[in-house]
């Protein structure tokens, strides 16, 4: 049986109060122990929480048996410091994107008196699980594996971020900017690397099974799988509804090199290709509404399900590939693909 996100959420409480147990050694103000304990249940919890709840599932799969409360603890506990990475990421991503809101609520740095503050409570999630790792996984032999593997999984992610922003400046459009391969690029590392990828691997060290023929084996369906996932937000970002999917779309006032974006560039006339140039990457909601109309005219939601039946083909494809002799299974990426495919948040 899969862990429940009501199982997944009992554990962080415990995190919390290790992080302020960790802080009143420095006697850390109470003004100071409050915020950061606010920020850390703010930012963190409310999400869907696949990446962390996959690291408990994975492991439980690979063992071929349900976890002890200590295994099902320390499992959950590295699902935990992704969803703390996850959270320093949004945090900062939401203000580079002058995003509006996140999982339904107004962005961090957009709440009561938070402000620019946010940028140093965006560092102090990402330090925060540098020290539950220590206080919990020093002792293991795979303990400096799993710190370089998250401090180069999140170089990956920043590498992504980069390309994502140098594509989408905010006073120049200039659709030859774009294009594919650089698309390619920049979700696989923004997110295919630390929401797919990591989850797997840190199951993989924690049940003794890293082995390089799995690591390479995971990276060669998860990040194909992250791909996939990434043109879904893409998507979701011009076609879901905000109040489903918890955010309000700002790729095409951002200048985004989007997955959509990239497919217009491919099939449009070039009259609307006009209409792209002057109104695509404005921050302007009427512009907006006539980049939408054309993605509309362009039938993009119906390229957008091609793709998917194509892409989740060949990945099922490549999983029923898989060599299963060192103790990987195909039922972990069965079970990611399952919670992915066709989602609308
Ligand atoms: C998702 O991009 C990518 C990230 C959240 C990684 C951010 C990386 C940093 C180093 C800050 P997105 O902007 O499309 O996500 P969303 O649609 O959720 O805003
Ligand atoms: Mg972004
Ligand atoms: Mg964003
Ligand atoms: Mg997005």
């Amino acid at each position: 049986m899969p862990a429940t996100l009501k199982e997944f959420e009992t554990v962080f409480p415990k995190l919390v109060e290790d992080l302020k147990e960790h802080c009143e050694q420095y006697k850390l103000p109470q003004q100071a122990l409050k915020w950061f304990e606010n920020s850390l249940n703010h930012n963190t919890v409310g999400g869907k929480c696949n990446r962390g709840l996959s690291v408990i599932d994975t492991a439980q799969t690979i063992l071929g048996r349900k976890l002890t409360d200590d295994e099902f603890f320390r499992t959950a506990s590295l699902g935990w410091f992704i969803e703390l990475l996850q959270a320093f990421f949004l945090v900062s991503d939401d203000i580079m994107d002058s995003s509006k809101t996140r999982r339904g609520s107004p962005c961090w740095y957009l709440m009561p008196n938070v402000g620019m503050i946010a940028i140093n409570d965006a560092f102090m999630l990402e330090s925060s699980i540098y020290v539950l790792l220590k206080k919990y996984f020093r002792q293991e032999k795979y303990y400096i594996d799993i710190v370089e593997l998250f401090h180069e999984v999140s170089f990956q992610t920043e590498l992504g971020q980069t390309c994502d922003l140098l594509t989408a400046p905010e006073d120049h459009v200039d659709l030859d900017n774009f294009s594919l391969e650089k698309y390619t690029f920049i979700v696989i590392y923004k997110t295919a690397y630390y929401s797919f990828y990591l989850p797997v691997v840190l199951a993989l060290y924690f049940t003794g099974h890293a082995t390089p023929k799995n690591l390479k084996a995971a990276e060669d369906i998860l990040i194909p799988m992250g791909e996939y996932f990434q043109v879904q937000d893409d998507y979701l970002d011009n076609f879901a509804d905000p109040s489903v999917l918890g955010k309000i779309g700002t790729d095409i006032q951002d200048n985004k090199c989007s997955w959509l974006v990239n497919q217009a560039l491919k099939i449009c006339t070039p009259e609307q290709r006009k209409v792209l140039e002057t109104n695509y990457g404005r921050k302007d909601k009427a512009c907006e509404a006539k980049v939408k109309t054309l993605f509309d005219e362009l039938n993009l939601k119906e390229k957008y399900e091609q793709y998917e039946e194509a892409r989740v083909t060949e990945i099922k494809q490549k999983i029923a590939e898989l060599d299963e002799s060192e103790g990987l299974k195909k039922e972990v990426f069965e079970e990611f693909l399952r919670k992915i495919y066709k989602r609308s948040k």
